[in-house]
């Protein structure tokens, strides 16, 4: 699908590259060549760099509703969403109209401002679990600071996370799988010594039996089981039936606390988050995407007497220059409060099962077999033979077919993850020719990966 071409992607598409070489998208590569020369592998987080896929990355130019255009003046329908922050669309005119409005009245004061009381409370009466609010910056910051809250509060050392699972880049969970019995962690990252996670224990999703064994040995020194109730940087897995109520249950008997990482799920599988569909209460929960609208808005929350632990009520430091920014806030209240309205997830849902059914029968139709699930407005896709269920079945994955997938969509206007450990995600704005478009872009395209 190749949209009007802009005035600026003509300019670009004419530029001459600097080696001469014809690429479909003249002007990604240039721009790619230029971004390697001053930014680290010409990215600014790695997973755009579409290593897992090849070829290089396509250079985004606008964005609006369902659709991104790249430089080169091409159309893609996005199942990416900025990772789940686009959950209304893009350039949603209402979100674009709140924030140019607090923008005209400065960009960050570092000082307190309304709109930081009002997007909390909003928060508070949407998430069960929480009375306070914390905001800061980024997923990261927000799963960085529950830890150390949950570790203050208990005045205990260990967590537990699950492989496969990604809580941003905190060091104490840069964790690869741990070798032997106590399965503790061994950094999967340089630069993040062993003793930092030699605390952080690891257990395969689903695997309950495994963190009974772990809270057996460790119980009394875990200060909280760190979880994505539905795991999105695998792929798309859900929790297994008793899964979320054991670790709730083995929070309960031990004095850990459970911390809910809804930083992809929360607000995009449910208003509020997983936990008011599993029904379960976890102590601390972190949030962000969906609740910024695409601007650098994380939080973490919890209950009013956990929560006070921080500063400056208590004596877990934890601070940000730009938390509860004024813009940020405004993109954030004007994306959920169209989120609030009524049907919004029952119309994501019923989009994502639409898509991930097609998906399924479009590769069964071309001899392929794939899995996909969808939950809201979250939806995954995997090539492989039975349904993944942790990061040992995800790793089994046909990632080489998947980024076949991946180009063959992109060249017939798809734009997917450009990784098969990703989920996919879609918004209030894809309607019905959009959605059309991916289906029918998808059946080619299995044809096409078939042969
Ligand atoms: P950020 O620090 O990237 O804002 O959030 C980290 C994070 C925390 N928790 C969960 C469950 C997350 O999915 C993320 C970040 N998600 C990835 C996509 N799977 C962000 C994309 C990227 O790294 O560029």
């Amino acid at each position: 699908m190749t949209g009007m071409k802009t005035e600026r992607s003509e300019r670009i598409s004419n530029l001459k590259m600097r080696d001469k070489s014809v690429s479909r998208r003249p002007g990604s590569a240039m721009l790619f060549q230029r971004a390697c020369e001053v930014l680290v592998g010409g990215v600014n987080s790695p997973v755009r760099a579409f290593r897992a896929v090849g070829g290089d990355p396509v250079f985004i130019e606008r964005a609006e509703g369902p659709y991104i255009f790249d430089v080169d003046g091409s159309k893609y329908v996005d199942l990416v969403g900025s990772w789940g922050p686009a959950i209304v669309g893009h350039a949603h005119p209402d979100v674009v109209r709140e924030v140019q409005r607090a923008a005209e009245m400065g960009l960050s004061f570092g000082a307190c401002c309304s709109a930081e009381a009002e997007l909390a409370g909003v928060i508070v009466g949407a998430v069960k679990s929480a009375e306070m609010v914390r905001f800061v910056n980024s997923g990261t910051e927000a799963t960085m600071s529950a830890i150390r809250l949950a570790r203050a509060a208990t005045d205990r050392v260990k967590i537990i996370k699950f492989s496969g699972c990604y809580h941003g880049h905190v060091d104490a969970l840069l964790v690869a799988a741990g070798s032997g019995a106590a399965t503790f962690g061994e950094p999967d990252s340089a630069g993040v010594p062993p003793p930092v996670v030699e605390t952080t224990l690891q257990a395969a999703y689903n695997d309950l039996e495994a963190v009974e064994r772990i809270m057996t040995e460790h119980g009394d020194g875990v200060a909280a089981i760190v979880v994505e109730p539905i795991a999105g940087n695998m792929g798309f897995v859900l929790p297994a039936e008793g899964f979320l109520e054991g670790l709730r249950s083995l929070c309960d008997r031990h004095g850990s606390l459970l911390i809910f990482d809804e930083v992809m799920t929360g607000f995009r599988v449910a208003w509020g988050g997983y936990q008011n569909i599993c029904q379960i209460t976890p102590d601390l929960t972190c949030l962000g995407k969906v609740i910024g609208g695409g601007m650098p808005v994380a939080a973490f929350c919890g209950a009013k007497a956990l929560m006070e632990q921080l500063s400056p009520l208590g004596p877990t430091y934890q601070a940000g220059t730009l938390s509860g920014n004024p813009i940020g806030m405004a993109a954030g209240l004007a994306t959920l409060r169209i989120c609030q309205q009524e049907g919004f997830y029952d119309s994501l849902y019923a989009k994502a099962f639409r898509i991930a059914e097609s998906l399924a029968s479009a590769a069964a139709d071309a001899g392929i077999t794939i899995q996909t699930g969808a939950m809201g407005g979250m939806l995954g896709l995997a090539f492989l033979d039975r349904p993944v269920r942790n990061f040992a079945d995800a790793q089994a994955v046909d990632h080489e077919l998947f980024a076949k997938f991946f180009r063959a969509m992109l060249d017939r206007g798809v734009w997917l993850p450009p990784s098969g450990y990703e989920a996919m995600f879609v918004c209030a704005a894809h309607d019905d020719e959009a959605v059309a478009h991916i289906i029918d872009a998808a059946a080619e395209s299995f044809r096409s990966i078939a042969s």
